[in-house]
């Protein structure tokens, strides 16, 4: 899969994508990323991507032209009115629709995405009307701009190319229970008592169907604290507090 981010801050995007998963996934050909320098499609002396608000208001906004030659240019064939399909464009601005584990896996079937990131205190509104397929937020607080967006939005999306997760940690696994609506149980590792706190006895038993139920009511409770919204989504047969 390829994937383009059009960004004032092309040098942002040194570090996310060097290390860890997508890094072996990029060396293992497994997908490409192209940071796009926005003021590359600028044409005047001063490279001037923003501009003031009609209207009145504060702040500047980034102009429509630069990143329509941008992205006509990536994708070539906008420029003729056709669109491939499997050519996506999402423009990432505080005022998009949720970016989430749904959201990752469709725009995983695309065979190209293009990622504009939104900066200053917005976007031209043709940007999101008439360039991109879609816009995205990936939550409810204010970031600077879509520069850290985008690379969380890559590397979720990423991590579902086939072949980018070893076995250990497998994507339809995690896809799975990132849709389950249960937290992943607490886990512990040694020592078995740190600062005189002990790891739960039934973890150090060995016995495998007492430790299983265990995890199952621990995620469930865990659940119920730190994220009753889940637990409004799931059916109300659904027991989050069981104590079994
Ligand atoms: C401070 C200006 N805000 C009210 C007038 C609107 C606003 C404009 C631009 C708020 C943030 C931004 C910059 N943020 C993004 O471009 C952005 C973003 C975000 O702020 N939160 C979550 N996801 C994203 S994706 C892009």
């Amino acid at each position: 899969m390829k994937f383009h981010v059009v960004t004032i801050f092309p040098e942002f995007f040194r570090g996310p994508f060097e290390h860890g998963v997508v890094a072996r996934a990029q060396e293992a050909g497994k997908l490409r990323i192209t940071i796009h320098d926005l003021r590359d499609w600028t044409s005047d002396r001063h490279k001037t991507v923003d501009d003031r608000p009609f209207g009145g208001g504060e702040g500047m906004l980034l102009k429509p032209e630069p990143l329509f030659a941008a992205v006509e240019t990536v994708f070539a064939e906008r420029a003729t009115g056709q669109r491939d399909p499997a050519r996506r464009v999402v423009l990432l601005s505080a005022q998009g629709r949720k970016f989430d584990q749904a959201a990752a896996r469709r725009l995983g079937e695309a065979s190209e995405l293009l990622l504009i990131c939104g900066r200053y205190e917005g976007v031209d509104e043709r940007v999101a009307e008439h360039l991109a397929d879609e816009e995205l937020t990936i939550g409810d607080y204010v970031l600077s701009g879509g520069e850290l967006a985008a690379a969380v939005v890559i590397d979720a999306i990423a991590r579902l190319i086939p072949g980018v997760l070893g076995n250990a940690d497998s994507a339809v696994r995690e896809s799975f229970a990132a849709d389950a609506g249960v937290l992943d149980c607490p886990q512990y590792t040694r020592p078995a008592e740190f600062r005189g706190w002990r790891v739960p006895e039934v973890l150090l038993s060995g016995n495998h169907d007492q430790i299983r139920r265990w995890r199952e009511q621990a995620a469930l409770e865990k659940t119920a604290r730190l994220r009753p919204d889940l637990t409004e989504a799931a059916p109300p047969d659904f027991k989050y507090d069981r104590k079994n």
